[in-house]
């Protein structure tokens, strides 16, 4: 390896240098390997992964710098019961988070990690969330004996040097130790400290339990940071709308893992809006803050993205099919015999014989699926092809809108929105979703996931709640609330409404709204679209019929939602803001 990659120390950080030492001593790895994120350095750690047999070389020809990998089968996704927050008082972290205390933790899983990487290399991996310079930025360390978590933040954040330019002298950076142990879901702890700014992840390899930046430090201890800080952590893409005249607005969204977050930040508007374009800032995390201004202002924390692969293809979403062509490590797909890869739901034909995920023979006569439900792909958002300027852009960007959205077959209209920012809180908080494959166990039973925070909100709910209420004092003009379920079915279980590209309609509905520029109708949940408001002209097959049976609201069904919605009120009573009982009061009086 040349000078510049050669995994020296690269950093005089007094505080840094100090805890690497603790939790050298701790681990005893035999090799440290301080990253500094240069192209060199990635090319030469990505040969030594192919030669360990941890990523495996795709055909170069089809897919340039693209790289295959196979992570345990029993270490496929999130793992919410493994997953702790540890902090000194039990309250703190609430009735929908596992608790540990910190002590407890502490001692059990320093004892895991102790002696824990022997004969193999810890790598220091210092991380940037959010363009460099930017007040909303913050810096991690994460130190792991896994490569290919080294590099994979080395596509999810902004990694190397360029972190620790960030941090100069100061103390306050993330402290982040994974082992992976002998990847065994006994000895599987995703501990998070707030407190303390620190994580400690243990036996597993999977990138929602190990990737630190993304879920654990972005979501969790940013939610901890921003209530104390003021500002907004969230589980929101980011995207730039704009108009044939150049107008360009920007919305956040809320959607539960696996419910196409990535596939709407990406997404190509249908000819019927010519001139109209949507542009990427974020795909899966939004950090908001209100601007001297008065608007809320985001940024996205990540530079990648760690989409769900089956499904995506030229349709579904053909900006993500030119992303992942180069430079993308694929998780958990099938491998074909000219090293290509192959999922459920990709263009093109169904190879006749492949390697499934596990590695095992495939064909299409094959019981299982191909690719994992979960598999993912790890991309560089810098060559998405649609991505906005702005994501680079350290003051973030206005939010003009809020949308919350989850996967619901029925009860939930195709979009509504909120009346006013309390009741926009009130319809977060309330939200449901059907299970997805990105979590273990439960796939398809609604549950309650609050601002599609329930496994990423760092401390007790019922506080986010009233966090959220607090900010709207400091936000003089804050985004307009909506809510969308795209995934309406009717009585034969088809969907009713199309979805990817045409989810533009409702889009170009709620940009109307922002700038007051359409008339809603007011219904028992919020406004709605007047008749003729929604641009329908050109869906296939579509009918007034249908946008009827999208936005119906049929008493039985919202009067078992408001007892669901009880089920996670009673939960959090302890905590819950009174202004939301009173918003529930306020929906059963409109539902009567
Ligand atoms: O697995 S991740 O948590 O990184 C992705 C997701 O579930 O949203
Ligand atoms: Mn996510």
């Amino acid at each position: 390896m040349t000078k510049e990659s050669s995994g020296k120390c690269n950093t005089t950080n007094k505080a840094v240098l100090v805890w690497v030492a603790e939790m050298v001593k701790l681990c005893q790895p035999k090799h440290v390997f301080w990253c500094n994120g240069s192209k060199t350095e990635r090319k030469a750690l990505t040969a030594e992964a192919v030669e360990k047999g941890i990523l495996i070389k795709l055909n170069q020809k089809k897919l340039p710098g693209c790289y295959y990998h196979r992570s345990n089968p029993n270490d496929v996704a999130r793992v919410e019961q493994a997953t702790f927050i540890c902090t000194v008082d039990q309250e703190e972290a609430g009735p929908t988070n596992n608790w540990m205390a910190p002590k407890e933790m502490y001692q059990k899983l320093r004892g895991y990690c102790s002696g824990a990487m022997r004969g193999r290399t810890m790598y220091v991996v210092p991380y940037l969330m959010g363009p460099p310079g930017s007040p909303l930025a913050k810096v991690g360390v994460e130190l792991t004996d896994s490569l290919y978590v080294a590099l994979s933040m080395g596509i999810m954040t902004r990694m190397g040097n360029i972190a620790f330019q960030q941090l100069g002298d100061s103390d306050e950076f993330n402290r982040g130790l994974h082992c992976m142990l002998d990847v065994n879901p006994e000895r599987r702890y995703i501990a998070h400290f707030p407190e303390d700014n620190a994580i400690i992840s243990v036996g597993s390899n999977y990138g929602g339990n190990v990737l630190l930046g993304k879920k654990c430090l972005a979501l969790r201890i940013g939610s901890y940071l921003g209530r104390q800080e003021g500002w907004l952590a969230e589980h929101m893409l980011i995207l730039r709308i704009q108009s044939p005249s150049g107008e360009k607005t920007y919305i956040a969204a809320a959607f539960p893992s696996a419910c196409g977050k990535t596939n709407f930040a990406m997404m190509i508007p249908p000819p019927r809006f010519k001139g109209w374009k949507i542009s990427t800032i974020g795909d899966d995390i939004a950090w908001m803050k209100p601007g001297l201004d008065g608007r809320l202002y985001a940024i996205n924390p990540e530079a990648g993205c760690f989409g769900v692969v089956p499904g995506t293809n030229s349709k579904s979403n053909p900006n993500a099919m030119k992303m992942i062509s180069r430079d993308t490590i694929f998780t958990n797909v099938a491998l074909t015999q000219d090293l290509d890869v192959w999922w459920e739901g990709k263009d093109g034909p169904v190879p006749r014989e492949c390697l499934d995920w596990r590695g095992n023979k495939w064909t299409p006569a094959s019981k299982e699926k191909a690719a994992h439900p979960n598999s993912r792909f790890t991309a560089p958002m810098s060559i998405n092809p649609v991505l906005a300027e702005e994501a680079n852009d350290p003051q973030g960007v206005p939010i003009s809108a809020i949308i919350f959205g989850g996967r619901r077959s029925d009860t939930v209209p195709l979009v509504y929105q909120a009346f006013n920012w309390v009741h926009g809180v009130y319809v977060g908080a309330t939200m449901g979703s059907e299970m997805t494959a990105a979590a273990v166990g439960g796939a398809g039973q609604v549950r309650r996931d609050p601002m599609a925070m329930l496994p990423f909100c760092g401390y007790h709910m019922g506080d986010y709640f009233r966090h959220w209420i607090n900010m709207h004092k400091s936000i003089k003009h804050p985004p307009r609330i909506f809510n969308v379920n795209w995934f309406r079915k009717n009585e034969t279980g088809n969907f009713i409404w199309p979805g990817f590209g045409e989810n533009m309609r409702v889009l170009k509905w709620i940009v109307d709204r922002c700038h007051a520029r359409t008339d809603a109708v007011e219904s028992p949940l919020g406004w709605v679209p007047g008749a003729g408001a929604l641009d329908l002209e050109g869906i296939p097959d579509f009918s007034p019929q249908k946008l009827e049976a999208l936005q119906m609201v049929k008493d039985a069904e919202w009067h078992r939602e408001l007892l669901m919605q009880d089920e996670l009120f009673m939960k959090l009573y302890s905590h819950l803001p009174k202004e939301l009982i009173f918003q529930r009061e306020l929906l059963k009086a409109r539902l009567q």
